[in-house]
């Protein structure tokens, strides 16, 4: 699937590295360079070495796109989905999460998995890599007003949550991501407030569009992408789809979430996708495709009301924004 003129030898890192230095020493100052030298030489895709996929499912093509598990949307190339991130613990720059994330190690890893249940577990990552994995060809809709088109590799989360039964008192599901400085360096400042933690309601949580990712272009999650796994909740505003996730909680409250946190005006607890909410910094009305040109409408919950909509019946979206 991955376009062969996108792999890079060594040789051409070499020269193109050569060719830097060269620039950096005509031009300013050594961060300007850096910068356009990451613009021109984005570092192809890291992958993890050992983890390998199973085999993965994909459902006959009307039938995905019925249920929502695919869009016949053009797919976001792999080049720009793995650099142009948002993924605070590396960076705040876009561009820089790939370069800070390079390396993470993401072995070994377990996701516990405790709260309002009756059999409370933590998952080693090869138990969760053996949830027989499907396709999700999603859209990414982030906050900001840019989107991507992401073939994910993944399996719902329902799964898993069927596998440490709930009880009758759980009404919530809390996400919290790895809490590591030394792993994690953007954790030593206090940008968010860290670990970066998420929710849903349990019935968002229980929907079959709402994925654990392992995967991503028919391999593992790069770093920059929530390596080892990651929340994808693809009708909500892209920050509730929490990276390299390390503990799910269910609770019976709504639990704390990290944007919400930050600015309880700007972000709220559901944060789905509407185009007729205006963030109050800036309208909700049209987003970016990346890669394309001018902009396209936003749609209501990111195009998935047919298959979500009925979660929010009576609801006041504006005010449960
Ligand atoms: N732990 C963590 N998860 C996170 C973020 C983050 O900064 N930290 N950023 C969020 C935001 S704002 C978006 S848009 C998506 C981006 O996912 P992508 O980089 O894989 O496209 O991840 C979300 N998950
Ligand atoms: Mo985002």
């Amino acid at each position: 699937m991955v376009d062969k003129s996108e792999k890079v030898t060594d040789k051409q890192v070499y020269l193109n590295r050569r060719l830097f230095m060269k620039a950096a020493a005509l031009a300013g100052t050594a961060t300007a360079s850096t910068l356009l030298y990451r613009r021109l030489n984005p570092p192809p895709a890291e992958r993890v070495e050992g983890d390998k996929l199973q085999q993965v499912a994909k459902a006959p093509q009307a039938e995905a796109i019925k249920e929502g598990f695919a869009v016949t949307d053009k797919l976001t190339p792999l080049e720009a989905i793995t650099n142009y991130n948002n993924f605070y613990e590396f960076d705040t720059s876009k561009s820089g999460v790939a370069y800070a994330a390079k390396g993470f190690i993401t072995r070994p890893w377990a996701v516990s998995v405790e709260g309002l249940v009756n059999k409370p577990r933590v998952f080693d990552l090869d138990e969760l890599l053996k949830f027989p994995l499907e396709e999700r060809i999603y859209r990414l809709r982030c906050v900001e007003g840019w989107s991507m088109v992401i073939p994910w590799i993944g399996f719902p989360l329902y799964k898993l949550l069927e596998k440490v039964e709930p009880t009758s008192a759980a009404r919530y599901v809390a996400f919290q991501t790895l809490l590591d400085p030394e792993r994690m360096p953007n954790q030593r400042t206090g940008i968010l407030d860290w670990p970066y933690v998420e929710g849903l309601r349990l019935d968002e949580a229980m929907h079959p569009l709402t994925i654990m990712a392992t995967g991503m272009y028919d391999e593992t999650l790069p770093p920059q992408d929530g390596a080892p796994v990651r929340l994808v909740v693809p009708w909500k505003y892209g920050f509730k789809s929490i990276k390299s996730i390390v503990k799910i909680t269910l609770v019976a409250g709504e639990p704390p979430t990290t944007w919400n946190i930050q600015a309880p005006d700007e972000y709220g607890f559901y944060s789905n996708v509407n185009p007729n909410v205006p963030h109050p910094r800036w309208s909700q009305a049209t987003e970016r495709r990346i890669g394309e040109y001018g902009r396209r409408d936003t749609l209501l919950f990111n195009g998935y009301a047919e298959q979500v909509a009925h979660l929010y019946q009576g609801m006041d979206l504006v005010k449960n924004f």
